[in-house]
């Protein structure tokens, strides 16, 4: 937290691949900062707890099919139902960590060939991160770290294609970590990442995504 400067709370993102290591990795990040005394919450999107969380999530399962632009629109749904709590967090002075936002939103589904400014338009007026950290992992290598877990998407043809999408997306606020080197080197860059970011936005105003 503002360390009792009563700084603002920092709005850092993890994106990557399927198997990129980003559930670890904000796990691990997000004890670090409470062992500092931080005031840290973990979220992640889909937030499969809301209902319209529970209809994405059937969706992912298979257990349901869904036209590809609803299903992109209920995923943006589910960050704006999420927003007014975490402006408030964030303005209380509550460090968020974020596995996946709208990155992941406009990747995923201008990988099945929507167009992007379509993909982008619901996301304009969400929070922008202070930070989005991009685990930088081959397909090829996320494919061979003990498979899938089955859900849709979790296809190494696919994920190429969503990599590519990625890149595009890449902007100032990115910082783009080798997801590859070992788990503790990973977990070193993004607690560095993590601090300067906390120290830098305290007193920077929340801002909307750009697009
Ligand atoms: N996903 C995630 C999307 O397609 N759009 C989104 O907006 C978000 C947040 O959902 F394959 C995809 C990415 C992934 C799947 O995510 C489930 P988790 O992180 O595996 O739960
Ligand atoms: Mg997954």
């Amino acid at each position: 937290n503002g360390g009792g400067k009563g700084g603002r709370g920092a709005l850092i993102v993890l994106e990557g691949l399927d198997r990129s290591g980003k559930s670890s990795q904000s796990a691990r990040l997000l004890s670090f900062l409470e062992g500092k005394g931080c005031a840290t919450e973990g979220w992640r999107f889909p937030d499969r707890d809301t209902s319209v969380g529970k209809m994405i999530s059937a969706y992912l399962a298979n257990e349901s099919q869904l036209d590809d632009r609803t299903i992109h629109l209920l995923f943006s749904a589910n960050r704006w139902e999420k927003r007014s709590l975490m402006e408030s967090k964030l303005l209380g002075g509550t460090t968020l960590v974020v596995d996946r936002y709208s990155y992941s939103g406009v990747a995923f589904s201008a990988a099945k060939g929507l167009d992007i400014g379509w993909c982008k338009a619901p996301e304009v007026g969400l929070l922008a991160p202070d930070l989005v950290i991009y685990l930088d992992v081959q397909p090829e290598k996320a494919a061979e770290r003990g498979g899938y877990g089955g859900e849709r998407y979790e296809r190494v043809e696919f994920q190429k294609r969503v990599a590519e999408h990625y890149h595009s997306l890449r902007d100032s606020t990115w910082k783009v970590v080798d997801g590859s080197l070992p788990m503790e080197t990973v977990e070193e860059q993004l607690r560095e990442l993590a601090m300067n970011c906390i120290s830098e936005c305290q007193d920077k105003q929340l801002t909307n995504l750009p697009w």
